[in-house]
C-alpha cells in the first residue's frame, strides 16, 4: 500500500532536561528518511518542523513539574499539525524531540478518529510505561506522562480535554522494563496490556503483537504506533537520554517493524527521544530510518501478506 507520508518535524525538548531532542527532526533528514521513503515508492511532503506558538502563564501543583508552558504549545501546535495531516488523507510522522511530543500528535490523531467513527489503537514502543501524570511525575519531566493523558487519567489541569480518551483495551505498552512505583499500582489498578521484557523473553516477539494486531483488524481500528529509542537496546541506540539495559535487539525491532507493515494496519507513527547529540556517527538516526523502512515495506523477499481474520 502506497502513502502520502506526511513528515511533521517536532522540535520538542520540554519534556525532559536534557538538551539535544531538538536536533532529532534534523538528523532524521540528515539521515535519509525522505529518500528512503520516495525509494519504497511512497509520496513524501515534508511540512517543515512545527513552531512553538505564543505561550500562556500556568502552573501546576506539583512543584517538580518543569517546562508545562512549553509543553502545552507543543501539544496544541502538534495536535492541530497530525489532526490536518490525516484531514488530508496523509499518514502523518512525527519526528521527534522527546516524548512529551505524543501529548499532542495523538491526541490530534484521536479527533479524527472520532470524527471518522472509527477506533484508536496505541502501541507504545518503550522501555518506559509513560504513565504518569503531572501530579504524579518525581521527576516532573512530561515526557512520562503521555499514555496517561491518552487513556483519560485526571490529572491534566491546564491541558486540552483528550478527545475521546482510548480504551484501556486499545493500548498496548510493549518492551516495557522501567516502572515508577506510581506508574505500577495506576497500571496494577487498571486493563492495558502490557507485553513487557519478561512477556517477550518467554514468548517471543511475534505471538503478542499478532494478538494485538488481530484486535484492531476485527475492529476496524486506526492504529498509532510510537516508537522510542529506548525500546532498543542501548549497546544498538545509544542516542537517548534514558538507556534501559536489556532492550530489544535489532533482529526484534525489525521483525516489529516488518509484523506492522505486513498488518497494513499502521496510520500514524511517533519517532520519539532521539538525541543526536548524544549519538556516535549518527548511528541511531540511521538505525530508527532503517526500522521506518521495514515499517513501510522494505523487506528481503516479497511473500504473500498474512490476512488477519
Ligand atoms: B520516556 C521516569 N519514569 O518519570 C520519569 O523516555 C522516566 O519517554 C520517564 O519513556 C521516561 O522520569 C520517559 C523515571
Ligand atoms: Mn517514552
Ligand atoms: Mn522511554
Ligand atoms: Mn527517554
Amino acid at each position: 500500500m502506497k502513502r502520502n507520508c506526511h513528515l511533521i518535524g517536532a522540535p520538542v525538548d520540554s519534556g525532559q532536561r536534557r538538551p539535544g531532542c531538538l536536533m532529532g527532526p534534523a538528523a532524521y533528514r540528515v539521515a535519509g528518511l525522505t529518500r528512503m521513503l520516495g525509494d519504497l515508492g511512497h509520496a513524501v511532503e515534508d511540512r517543515g518542523d512545527v513552531a512553538l506558538p505564543v505561550l500562556r502563564e500556568v502552573s501546576c501543583a506539583n512543584p517538580a513539574v518543569h517546562s508545562l508552558a512549553e509543553t502545552l504549545g507543543w501539544t496544541e501546535a502538534l495536535a492541530a499539525a497530525g489532526r490536518a495531516a490525516l484531514a488530508e488523507g496523509g499518514f502523518p510522522i512525527f519526528l521527534g524531540g522527546d516524548h512529551s511530543l505524543s501529548l499532542g500528535s495523538v491526541a490530534g490523531v484521536a479527533a479524527h478518529a472520532q470524527g471518522a467513527g472509527r477506533p484508536l489503537f496505541l502501541l507504545w514502543l518503550d522501555a518506559h510505561t509513560d504513565f504518569h501524570t503531572p501530579l504524579t511525575t518525581q521527576s516532573g519531566n512530561l515526557h512520562g506522562t503521555p499514555v496517561a493523558y491518552i487513556a483519560g487519567r485526571e490529572g491534566f489541569e491546564g491541558f486540552p480535554d483528550f478527545p475521546a480518551p482510548v480504551p484501556a483495551e486499545n493500548i498496548c505498552l510493549y518492551g516495557i522494563r522501567s516502572v515508577d512505583p506510581e506508574e505500577h499500582a495506576a497500571l496494577q489498578a487498571g486493563q492495558i496490556d502490557i507485553t513487557d521484557m519478561r512477556v517477550l523473553d518467554e514468548y517471543g516477539i511475534v505471538a503478542p503483537l499478532r494478538a494485538f494486531l488481530e484486535r484492531v483488524h476485527t475492529a476496524n481500528g486506526m492504529l498509532h504506533v510510537s516508537l522510542d529509542v529506548d525500546f532498543l537496546d542501548p549497546s544498538i541506540a545509544p542516542a537517548v537520554g534514558t538507556t534501559v539495559p536489556g532492550g530489544t535487539t535489532f533482529r526484534e525491532a525489525h521483525l516489529v517493524m516488518e509484523l506492522l507493515h505486513e498488518s497494513g494496519l499502521v496510520t500514524s507513527l511517533d519517532l520519539v527521544e532521539l538525541n543526536p547529540f548524544l549519538d556516535e556517527r549518527g548511528r541511531t538516526a540511521r538505525l530508527m530510518v532503517d526500522l521506518v523502512a521495514s515499517l513501510m515495506g522494505r523487506k528481503v523477499f516479497d511473500r504473500p501478506t498474512r490476512s488477519y481474520g
